[in-house]
């Protein structure tokens, strides 16, 4: 298929992961605007390049006319969070939007279960209405929900991973799981002085409200 082609099939995409920023963003906004604490530290999102999206289609011998109902990562939108149940406060917050702006078709837990390599994250696998110019579509979109810790690593692995095309050299393989581990204990330390460090953000915050309103 040809790339322009491509382009014109990506649009509806490019829209669902605008859409679902500006609405995870809002929730986060709205929390911090009533002063409440929000289990969302920030969003990203992107639309997977046609290449990557080729590549997989071949790794997992897709046909192109299938790409779009196997490929569930086409739209990938990224929840990061400070502590490790704040990832299952947004679990819990998507699942009140089920059957209402989108669909959960199913969940992959690598925080419960960890991946060989030492990745962890909560998937969560949707299924998008969009209206288009061309009217009403439905999308599948990858929400992928990490603390800060599970993010950093991740985000390096992927790097060294993508410089050594997935060969990496075993001393190299050996440190990352090795820091897959200490971002797991940075997790659990975090997680243990959790109420501190929400009161200490609450005070900064506020003193930091009263000093721009002066
Ligand atoms: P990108 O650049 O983020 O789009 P597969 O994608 O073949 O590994 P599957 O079954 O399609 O496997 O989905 P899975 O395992 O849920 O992984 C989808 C995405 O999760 C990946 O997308 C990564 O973003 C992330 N991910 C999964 N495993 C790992 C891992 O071991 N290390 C890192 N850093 N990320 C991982 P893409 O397409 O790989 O890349």
């Amino acid at each position: 298929m040809h790339v322009r082609h491509w382009k014109k099939i990506l649009i509806p995409y490019e829209q669902a992961v605008e859409e679902l920023k500006v609405k995870f963003k809002a929730i986060r906004n709205e929390l911090r605007e009533m002063s409440e604490y929000s289990p969302i530290e920030f969003v990203t999102g992107r639309v997977k390049k046609v290449s990557s999206i080729l590549e997989k289609a071949q790794k997992y011998g897709i046909p192109e006319d299938e790409i779009e109902e196997k490929i569930e990562d086409i739209a990938g939108i990224r929840i990061m969070c400070q502590f490790v149940d704040d990832i299952y406060k947004v679990v819990e917050l998507i699942e009140q939007r089920d059957g209402k702006d989108l669909k959960i078709e199913y969940v992959k837990d690598y925080i419960k279960n960890r991946k060989e390599s030492g990745y962890r994250s909560y998937h969560i696998i949707i299924k998008y209405p969009i209206q288009t110019a061309f009217g009403h579509k439905e999308i599948l979109a990858e929400i992928q929900i990490r603390t800060l810790a599970m993010n950093f690593w991740a985000t390096i692995e992927h790097s060294i991973n993508y410089k050594y095309k997935k060969n990496v050299p075993e001393p190299i393989k050996e440190r990352l799981k090795k820091s897959a581990e200490a971002a797991y204990l940075l997790d659990k330390e975090m997680w243990a002085i959790r109420d501190e460090v929400i009161n200490a953000q609450k005070l900064f915050e506020a003193r930091s409200n009263t000093v721009s309103s002066i």
